[in-house]
């Protein structure tokens, strides 16, 4: 039994802490060349003991194996404002040398039977402790906006309804995917257009709002 998950868990608020200033990071370095960054904003947290708990007894993990078999303990997201973006994001984080990626698992081209789509990697992640260093399994999640903003609806109505979505509320919410996967592929076809107008608004009157 875990006696004290505060204990457990600090490693992965370290390693959510340290990705997220990383992965802001790579944002500004893009902006301080004047280039569109692929990252729109970065979020992370740490996942809740009871969804731990949910999720050990959903997909029968022993508690002996919850730092192998748990891989969204630590969970970073990316958005950003294009499909293309993503990709870009995801060439960048294999290039890095601080993170080992494990596994990914492309959910825009294999859509989920729910209509969910992100694209997800799973890394490895050295965080140094005083007791010395200790690796752990991350998620990081890399979708557009409107992805997320369906993944976040459907995230409230999954709890509301507790996974046992009605019939005609599963099948809206698929529709509402496909919907907001249309937005991405029209944003995608006038893409040089808004960025370039995005360049001149950023070097004109455009302030910065920050996340
Ligand atoms: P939370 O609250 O986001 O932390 P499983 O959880 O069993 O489906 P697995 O194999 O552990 O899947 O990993 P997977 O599918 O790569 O990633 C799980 C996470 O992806 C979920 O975490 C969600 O964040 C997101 N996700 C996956 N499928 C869906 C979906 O249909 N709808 C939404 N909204 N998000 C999804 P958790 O554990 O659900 O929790």
């Amino acid at each position: 039994m875990i006696e004290d998950w505060k204990h457990f868990l600090l490693p992965y608020q370290q390693a959510v802490d340290e990705l997220k200033v990383k992965l802001r990071g790579m944002r500004k370095q893009f902006q301080d060349q004047s280039a569109h960054s692929p990252i729109e904003f970065v979020t992370g947290r740490v996942k809740p003991v009871e969804s731990i708990q949910e999720k050990m007894v959903r997909r029968h993990v022993q508690e002996d194996r919850l730092e192998q078999d748990m891989q969204d303990i630590a969970g970073l997201r990316i958005m950003c404002q294009f499909v293309e973006d993503i990709y870009q994001v995801v060439d960048l984080l294999r290039e890095r040398t601080d993170i080992t990626i494990i596994e990914e698992r492309d959910y825009i081209t294999n859509v989920k039977p729910s209509g969910y789509r992100s694209y997800h990697i799973v890394i490895e992640y050295p965080v140094q402790l005083v007791t010395g260093e200790k690796r752990i399994l991350a998620e990081i999640q890399v979708r557009t906006l409107a992805m997320n903003f369906w993944a976040t609806v459907e995230h409230s109505l999954n709890y509301k309804y507790q996974g046992e979505f009605p019939e005609a509320m599963a099948t809206r919410l698929k529709t509402a995917a496909e919907a907001a996967f249309k937005l991405d592929e029209e944003m995608s076809e006038i893409r040089e257009d808004i960025q370039e107008a995005q360049q001149l608004f950023s070097h004109g009157r455009g302030a910065e709002w920050t996340k």
